[in-house]
């Protein structure tokens, strides 16, 4: 694969409905998309940062700034055998992992093609339909969200997940198992807790939750050593992993006993797949994460979701749970039993919508 031309888009895509984790609240999705053409063939990849630093360090302005002077200036002009490739090169620029993601994305999509494969089994995937779970932000009322998983559950997903932080917790976890006592149910703290709060987060323990997911430092292993020592709620750690050598450590210290994985937080398939080969030798399950991904992000998120280890519902949902219009053809759509099949077409498996990209798009920048 010859990379003859690399494409930089900010588009701007309004969510249906804001999204309010402990860190805050998103109304307007600033996507950087990244296409990658070659040989005739075209990849895309999507950056999943948010908005703002306060998920990780990442924003938009940071990821353009890192493909454009650093990662671009790697990849374009040259021939590359395989989209494994890439990440040697990309290991002495320190983190930015959802920038390298998002270019290293668009050429698994390209080799795919190339080798007339559907994404997921280049990959090495085999789950050919996926277990789906919905994440719920904070809401100003708790009956609105009692309301909004009644509608997720209706809709067949098979895992209800709350965004928590202190001050909407235990009060709100309990309500929802008072009114679904069975429902598979976990919580998501995006870091918003110390170990200060030890007895509200062992409080949890009685509402039988899958998980609790990266209740303390966005960058903390020990900690959550500590925590897990006390709670019998398993821990699952997001921010805070970034290699297989992190969920490695993690695992062997105690600090989780599930993991999440998303593409742009580790830096790519690659080392998505060292996560996933580090936990299932230590038999630790995973499932994707998300990060409020247009289609490109949530085709790539599926295509993820395949590999063996993936035996957790994810957080990948129907496009439609987000947006008015996505920007892939077809788009994202969920089961009535709470599954997505994956496309059997070569590559990504969802065509991207040009004509609407273009009309999103606020911002562009072309390499050759
Ligand atoms: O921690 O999983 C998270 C959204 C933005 C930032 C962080 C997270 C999330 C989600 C959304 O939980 C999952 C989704 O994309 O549906
Ligand atoms: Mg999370």
């Amino acid at each position: 694969m010859k990379v003859d031309r690399i494409e930089l888009r900010q588009i701007e895509l309004p969510l249906l409905h804001y999204f309010e984790t402990s860190f805050g609240r998103t109304t307007v999705r600033r996507i950087v998309l990244v296409r990658v053409d070659s040989g005739g063939a075209t990849g895309w990849g999507e950056v999943a940062c948010g908005e703002a630093p306060f998920y990780n360090y990442e924003t938009p302005e940071t990821a353009w700034h890192i493909l454009r002077d650093f990662l671009i200036p790697q990849v374009l002009g040259k021939e590359w055998k395989t989209a494994s490739d890439l990440i040697s090169g990309f290991a002495p620029i320190r983190g930015h992992n959802m920038a390298k993601a998002a270019l290293e994305c668009a050429l698994w999509d390209i080799e795919a093609q190339t080798k007339g494969l559907p994404l997921w089994k280049l990959i090495g995937g085999s789950i050919t339909e996926i277990p789906c779970g919905v994440s719920l932000g904070i809401q100003e009322k708790i009956d609105t969200l009692l309301g909004n998983i009644q509608k997720e559950l209706e809709s067949g997903y098979q895992r209800i997940k709350v965004k928590i932080k202190p001050g909407w917790d235990v009060e709100v976890i309990g309500k929802i198992r008072q009114r679904f006592p069975r429902v598979a149910l976990m919580a998501d703290a995006n870091s918003a807790y110390s170990l200060k709060d030890l007895d509200r987060l062992k409080l949890l323990d009685q509402f039988f939750l899958m998980m609790i997911e990266q209740p303390l430092g966005w960058d903390d292993i020990l900690d959550h050593v500590r925590l897990q020592r006390e709670i019998s709620t398993p821990v699952c750690l997001d921010e805070s992993i970034h290699s297989g050598d992190d969920a490695r450590k993690a695992i062997e210290a105690g600090a989780c006993k599930i993991i999440n994985i998303k593409l742009g937080r580790v830096g790519g398939y690659v080392s998505a797949r060292r996560v996933h080969d580090a936990c299932r030798e230590r038999r630790v399950p995973v499932w994707c994460g998300g990060m409020l991904e247009s289609g490109i992000g949530r085709a790539h998120n599926i295509a993820l979701s395949t590999l063996p280890g993936f035996t957790l519902p994810g957080d990948v949902s129907a496009s439609k749970r987000y947006w008015a219009e996505d920007i892939i053809d077809p788009e994202v759509t969920v089961t009535a039993q709470g599954t997505i099949r994956v496309p059997e077409s070569p590559g990504l498996g969802f065509a991207p919508r040009l004509d609407r990209i273009e009309k999103l798009a606020r911002r562009r920048e072309v390499f050759e």
